[in-house]
């Protein structure tokens, strides 16, 4: 599956550019292309010129807002961003109309940090412009949801979060959640170290872009994932997993309640490689809840045999009763045995909720915020209402 990629702000242009590294992987390992196009737009210039991978060039890091905010960022007014995105949109589709390989192209992703300004107020709406312009293609959506740290220290960043989601969700064909907390788990030191946590976001669609594009039959699975299938899963809130299990070293497995024992060692690893999957996956939410999921696992091609598939099925059924799975096979991988889950259509998503309730609760308090400074503007007129102005018109005429 190949992909268009736009990351919008500073966050969304750093993951974008991290796409463009991965498909220059997917070129120099394996010959094939999964990304037909990467683009950061951003009214940050710093922000762009710091990016590695995308090309430099005014087609492909795009500066917005001009005037507005003279290549300085819109300071976390997401309002600003969006008007932002609204005028310079055609700068945008410009760029897009460029792309030498668009017609390769399956889908859209659109990038970006909901709690930002940039990202968060232009993500809605390039999403919509990008779906009004290319009706035949899909446009997903990658949010990246804020530290609790940023949630509990700023009402605006609450509000951006959540304004942003309500409006994307009402465009894209489907939301990828990206919460960045969820990588602080295993390594608290990442919190300073956004490109390892951009990498950990990026990663899981390795192999499932890389699945449907191999053209060599030794690489080909029996039941191959191409764009269609991810294409029919996806829907809504969705967030997306790998885990891998390495083939020499064999764990002890997570769930006791099986008979792990019986199985043969292949299988074994398979399951260890779902359970990674599953807890790794980008956002805190209950499998019960998808409508849809789509797996693949990706071994060595005698790792491979109908059983693992079909155990691995079956566990990941009894998680997520209410949704369609769909699934392939990915001969590629040496030395492992992994696993890449996709999990759509939530019905809940807690996290979400979270954001709406702490955004009532602010409401009031921005209020008052804004009258207080009202307020004071008011005060300090009334302050000086006896002084006179001196005469601003000249006295040639
Ligand atoms: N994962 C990840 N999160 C990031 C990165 N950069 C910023 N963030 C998060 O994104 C949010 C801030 O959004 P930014 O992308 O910096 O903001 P912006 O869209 O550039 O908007 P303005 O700077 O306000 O114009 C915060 O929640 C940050 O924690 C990044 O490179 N990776
Ligand atoms: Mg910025």
């Amino acid at each position: 599956m190949k992909f268009v990629v736009i990351g919008l702000g500073q966050c969304g242009g750093r993951i974008a550019d991290e796409f463009a590294v991965m498909n220059r992987r997917a070129q120099s390992e394996r010959r094939v292309r999964i990304i037909t196009g990467a683009y950061a737009v951003n009214t940050d210039e710093a922000d762009l010129s710091g990016l590695t991978t995308i090309s430099s060039d005014y087609q492909h890091r795009i500066l917005l807002g001009g005037r507005k905010t003279t290549g300085h960022g819109v300071g976390k007014i997401n309002e600003l961003g969006a008007e932002i995105a609204r005028e310079g949109g055609d700068k945008i589709i410009d760029a897009i109309r460029a792309t030498k390989r668009f017609y390769e192209t399956d889908a859209f992703l659109i990038v970006a940090a909901a709690a930002g300004g940039t990202g968060s107020g232009s993500l809605p709406i390039v999403t919509q412009l990008i779906k009004e312009r290319y009706r035949d293609k899909p446009v997903y959506a990658l949010a990246v949801l804020p530290f609790e740290h940023e949630v509990n220290a700023e009402a605006r960043g609450v509000y951006n979060t959540a304004t942003c989601l309500k409006s994307v969700y009402q465009v894209a064909d489907a939301i990828f959640l990206a919460d960045n907390q969820r990588y602080l788990r295993k390594d608290s030191s990442l919190k300073n170290n956004m490109d390892a946590i951009n990498k950990q976001i990026v990663a899981p669609f390795y192999n499932l872009l890389c699945a449907g594009e191999e053209k060599k039959r030794q690489y080909i699975g029996a039941r191959v994932v191409d764009a269609g299938d991810i294409i029919q899963t996806l829907g809504g809130w969705s967030t997306i997993g790998f885990g891998a299990s390495a083939l020499e070293r064999l764990k002890v497995p997570i769930e006791k309640k099986r008979d792990f024992r019986k199985k043969g060692a292949e299988t074994l690893r398979g399951l260890q490689a779902m359970d990674e999957a599953l807890s790794e996956l980008s956002l805190d939410c209950r499998p019960e809840d998808a409508r849809s999921a789509i797996y693949l696992l990706s071994a060595p091609a005698k790792e491979m045999n109908m059983d693992v598939f079909k155990e691995i099925g079956d566990y990941l059924r009894e998680l997520a009763p209410h949704a369609t799975i769909r699934s392939g096979d990915y001969p590629r991988q040496r030395g492992e045995v992994n696993v890449t889950l996709i999990l759509s259509n939530l019905s809940d998503v807690s996290r979400i909720t979270e954001f709406y309730y702490q955004l009532r609760e602010s409401v009031p308090m921005m209020k008052k915020w804004e009258e207080e400074a009202e307020a004071k503007f008011r005060a300090l007129e009334e302050a000086w209402e006896e002084v006179p102005v001196l005469s601003l018109k000249g006295n040639h005429g």
